[in-house]
């Protein structure tokens, strides 16, 4: 006799239109998404994502840092709900499946319960993170980390985009500035449905990545300071180029990645040139550099280099720095029995599977701080996120779907 909810599944047709509804909110300008964290854009797609969990008879919750929980009660309201979810803000130039799919994979398993009528002990809430992508306002999994007690609630809310505007000021103008306290709610476990972002599931051919653990990762936003003077007159040696300054320490991250093979990562994403006019040298830089490993020491050793070399750089340039860590966090192991929840659940279903290290980072990097936490992730075409050319297939979406919903339905006790 088959176990509860053994031959579960979603409908993999209507999450797909799901995701595919809101992709209309904040298009891209190529075919993907620009709804960035507290603009317009990420309200309306809260005001879509409140409809459908409405529809679905959930009752909302919004905390402080504008988080939404979506609650669909259990038979014993008194026990710690199972959280499933992700982010519905975007990259400037994103695509339509990063965090949206982990969201609406929630919101799926809740519709698929409603139509099989089935209950489950623990409550489930559906969850979506406010600016998971750290794009406008830095840091990354903003509040998540408020929430897992990692940063700073009232200094988050003076964080600055590039045009000088607050997140907390932005996030009370688009009117979704909970009043739940960050951070209250108590989680039985939480479970992350994302893309890959990056290309090994695809190429092996693999429908689930178990993923058991997420890559360590550091910011630093980082400040040049030379003198503008002009490009045709000013003779090279007399110049103090905090372009060039820029360029060397750009140059630095990448060696420094490349010396720490084949797990670690490093780039420059952010950029800023002033005056950033044609014949003027540039006489301040402003960038941010990214640098990740799975092991700690690693991350820890890149980090010391990199600002050795900054400091030798600069030296040599006759220019002045300042470096500022804005965000950071250490390799993350997920909880054994989630993981294991995800990777019977896989096999349960008779989905191929591996286990898999994140190199993205994820809501689910804080939660796990505070909650039992895991993923799953699904393939994504040519490995390619932070793209708007992102593409996933519906096949996929179903797959990680399915996996979620038996490892969700799995720890939150179904009910006979
Ligand atoms: O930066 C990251 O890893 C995530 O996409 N915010
Ligand atoms: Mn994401
Ligand atoms: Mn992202």
């Amino acid at each position: 006799m088959a176990a509860p909810g053994e031959n579960l599944r979603i409908n993999s047709d209507r999450l797909w239109d799901s995701i595919m509804e809101m992709a209309k909110i904040g298009p891209g300008i190529a075919g993907g998404n620009n709804r960035q964290t507290v603009t317009d854009e990420d309200g309306e797609g809260r005001h879509l994502f409140k409809r459908w969990c409405d529809a679905a008879g959930l009752e909302m919750g919004v905390d402080e840092m504008g988080t939404m929980f979506a609650r669909r009660e259990g038979t014993d309201p008194s026990l710690p709900p199972v959280y499933v979810g992700s982010h519905l803000d975007t990259q400037p130039t994103g695509g339509k499946y990063d965090g949206v799919l982990g969201v609406l994979g929630g919101l799926e398993i809740v519709r698929s319960l409603n139509d099989l009528g089935i209950k489950t002990r623990h409550p489930i809430v559906v969850t979506n993170w406010t600016n998971e992508e750290g794009a406008r306002f830095a840091p990354a999994m903003m509040a998540s980390g408020v929430f897992a007690g990692v940063l700073d609630q009232a200094d988050v809310y003076e964080h600055t985009d590039k045009n000088g505007k607050k997140f907390g000021e932005e996030l009370e103008r688009i009117g979704w500035k909970g009043t739940e306290k960050v951070g209250d709610r108590k989680i039985h476990a939480f479970f992350e449905l994302h893309i890959e972002q990056g290309p090994i599931l695809e190429d092996e051919d693999i429908d689930i990545g178990v993923v058991t653990h997420g890559q360590g990762l550091k910011w630093l936003q980082v400040t040049l300071t030379g003198k503008e003077a002009h490009t045709g007159s000013t003779p090279m040696p007399k110049r103090r180029n905090a372009g060039l300054g820029m360029a060397r320490v750009i140059e630095l991250v990448h060696e420094i990645a490349m010396d720490y093979q084949p797990d670690a990562v490093g780039a420059v994403g952010h950029m800023e040139a002033y005056p950033n006019s044609r014949n003027i040298i540039a006489g301040r830089t402003v960038f941010t550099i990214d640098i990740r490993s799975p092991e700690k020491e690693v991350l820890d050793a890149m980090d010391a280099r990199v600002r050795e070399g900054i400091d030798t750089i600069c030296e040599a340039l006759d220019i002045q720095y300042k470096v500022e860590q804005v965000g950071h966090f250490d390799p993350v192991t997920f909880d054994k029995n989630c993981v294991k929840a995800i990777r019977d659940a896989a096999d349960r279903l008779g989905y191929t599977h591996r286990d898999i290290v994140s190199g993205a980072g994820h809501d689910a990097c804080w939660i796990n701080r505070v909650a039992p936490t895991a993923m799953v992730m699904c393939p994504c075409v040519d490995g390619l996120s932070h793209n708007e050319a992102e593409e996933i297939t519906k096949e996929w979406a179903g797959a990680g779907a399915d996996v979620l919903f038996h490892a969700v339905v799995e720890t939150a006790v179904i009910v006979e």
